[in-house]
């Protein structure tokens, strides 16, 4: 370890407790770290002979830490601080220009809590008129996100689709346009986009590829041809288009949907039956006579396949599926009755529960639970028992005014570090329902964590599991378990794995819905919403669902209010 690295360490402690607003100790790791990082001895030499604490700045407590470094390379204490804080607003600091003072500000006035939501405001122009910030800091903003995506390199879904839609509607008006559609990983509905991809069918190439190109958020144009442009938006986004013969549509979008294994897959079966498939169509070998080409199904039915929705095309025994006529019958928006998973401005969400409930009753749901966090969670605002009554009687307000839709009263209580639920039993029993998550200690070992989510589990309260790997898309991997054991124990106790559609989480992944569907696991799909327009992250969360082969009869949402009741009491 140099020395650098070493206060590279102590610097990022100092920032997290900045960040959560302790006083003096930030100053005293910042002195440290700066007067470590000016040393002209590696402090691997220097401790040999002399005590760190004679290091200007360097305490007893620093020493030790500093020592922990040396010894083993990273520091328990950072790592605790950083299971603390939402893993986002770490990531909103890595922007150049934001620090924590700033991040604390865009968390608490803006209650931007990621850098997918900071795009968002700064996109919508809410940051410049911050106290401090202007067009140019708003500016400077967009351009480091815009850094920070071309280095990990691949957009979130939740992020990515709007933006295409948005476009995609732009062209298709401005072209008058029949045929086009999103294509590659987006059409997919893959969790992350290496590209968005757009595919228009069009004997006018010209008219479209103008189109395309006087969309208000195009920042530059970076290739046009006959074919093909490329062009850049205002927040950084890489958008392709391809304009085909009309004709040719249906084999395009084939070819240019994927993915790359499935495409692989059809050619050879195309190769078998004497014919060969492209972008261009599906011929025959011996005479190049085009035997489909228009549409995408024609190309399927003539390969002897039923044709599946885009989200399955993944190669994983779709085709297969497909000849024996198993595909299933994938769930779908309209099958949605009611989101599990809301916060209210009790904790950290930014609607009152009325609010909530039209808004919920405007999607035309039975019903939406209300699950603000638990005491035990402070980052985020958790209530206290006495506050959580004072929520559920709000809710029964409401419910007496609001009709057409029904609020249930749930909680996302903490799984603490031995499985306890973070409400004594005799206030668990006065909700709908509970989801356990867990938010801290993620670095146990497989088994202590497969112990604590089984402990969680023998709670009879218990109803969902919150977000079941722990994994946040980007940033932070899945926390040790044993997958089977605690999907196989959630099917015998009767809970629910949640699919959190939150557009950072996607948890269940859609590997992960395939699991627990052959485990007999039933899903809970909940947005994780803490504002009225996050409540659209549904959409998400069904794709993921999707891609995951889930049916309406594997997706608690798809029950009607009157079937939820037994369930959700177990
Ligand atoms: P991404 O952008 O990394 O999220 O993933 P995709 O699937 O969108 O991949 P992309 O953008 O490279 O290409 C779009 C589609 O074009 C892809 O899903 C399938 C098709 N494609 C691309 N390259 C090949 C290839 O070498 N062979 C075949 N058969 N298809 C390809
Ligand atoms: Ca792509
Ligand atoms: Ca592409």
């Amino acid at each position: 370890m140099r020395n650098s690295e070493i206060a590279a360490i102590l610097e990022e402690v100092a920032d997290l407790l900045e960040l959560k607003g302790v006083a003096f100790k930030p100053n005293a790791y910042r002195k440290a770290a700066r007067n470590i990082r000016e040393m002209k001895q590696e402090l691997e030499t220097y401790r040999k002979k002399e005590d760190l604490r004679a290091i200007p700045g360097v305490g007893e407590a620093i020493a030790k830490k500093v020592e922990e470094i040396l010894d083993t390379g990273s520091l328990r204490y950072l790592d605790e601080l950083k299971e603390e804080l939402p893993a986002g607003l770490l990531q909103l600091m890595e922007v150049p220009d934001i620090g924590p003072k700033t991040a604390m500000r865009l968390y608490k006035e803006l209650r931007i809590t990621n850098l997918h939501e900071l795009k968002a405001a700064a996109t919508s122009h809410q940051i410049r008129d911050l106290k401090g910030f202007g067009d140019k800091s708003e500016e400077r903003v967009l351009q480091g996100i815009a850094l920070l995506e071309r280095r990990s390199g691949r957009m979130l879904l939740g992020y990515a689709y709007p933006i295409a839609e948005r476009l995609r509607t732009h062209v298709q008006g401005a072209a008058r346009l029949k045929l086009i559609s999103l294509g590659g990983s987006l059409r997919r509905m893959k969790e992350t986009i290496g590209d968005i991809d757009l595919l228009a069918g069009s004997d006018d190439a010209g008219r479209v590829m103008d189109a395309f190109a006087s969309y208000q958020d195009v920042e530059e144009v970076l290739e046009r041809g006959p074919t093909k442009s490329v062009v850049r938006l205002k927040d950084g986004t890489q958008v392709d288009l391809r304009v085909v013969k009309e004709v040719e549509y249906g084999a395009a979008l084939q070819y240019f949907t994927g993915n790359k294994e499935h495409n692989v897959e059809l050619r050879s079966m195309a190769n078998d039956k004497g014919m060969k498939l492209n972008e261009y169509g599906l011929f025959r070998k011996d005479n190049n006579q085009v035997v489909a080409r228009e549409r995408e199904e024609d190309i399927y039915r003539e390969l002897g396949l039923r044709i599946m929705p885009p989200e399955l095309r993944e190669n994983r025994g779709e085709i297969q599926a497909s000849i024996k006529g198993l595909l299933p019958k994938l769930v779908e928006m309209e099958d949605v009755k009611g989101d599990f998973h809301v916060h209210s401005l009790a904790s950290d969400g930014a609607a009152t529960i009325e609010e909530i409930a039209y808004a919920a009753k405007r999607k035309g749901y039975e019903y939406v639970g209300i699950t603000d966090h638990s005491q035990s969670l402070g980052v985020a605002n958790g209530l206290s028992v006495e506050r959580l009554r004072g929520n559920m009687d709000i809710a029964r307000n409401i419910m007496e005014r609001v009709d057409g839709v029904k609020v249930l009263i749930g909680a996302e209580v903490e799984i603490l570090e031995d499985g306890g639920l973070d409400y004594p039993d005799k206030v668990l029993k006065e909700l709908d329902y509970v989801i356990g998550a867990v938010h801290s200690k993620f670095k146990m070992s497989e088994a202590e964590m497969t112990n604590r989510l089984l402990a969680a589990f023998s709670n009879e309260h218990m109803t969902i599991l919150a977000h079941p790997t722990g994994r946040v898309l980007e940033q932070r991997g899945p926390y040790l378990f044993d997958k089977e054991r605690v999907f196989q124990a959630a099917k015998e106790g009767g809970i629910c794995l949640e699919l959190n559609a939150y557009v950072e989480r996607l948890d269940l992944s859609d590997l992960d819905c395939i699991k627990a569907k052959e485990l007999g696991a039933r899903v809970a799909i909940g947005t994780d919403a803490h504002s009225l327009s996050q409540l659209d992250y549904m959409l998400y969360g069904v794709a993921t669902a999707r891609r995951g082969w889930l049916e309406p009869k594997d997706v608690l949402n798809c029950l009607p209010l009157s079937e939820l009741v037994d369930i959700l009491s177990r």
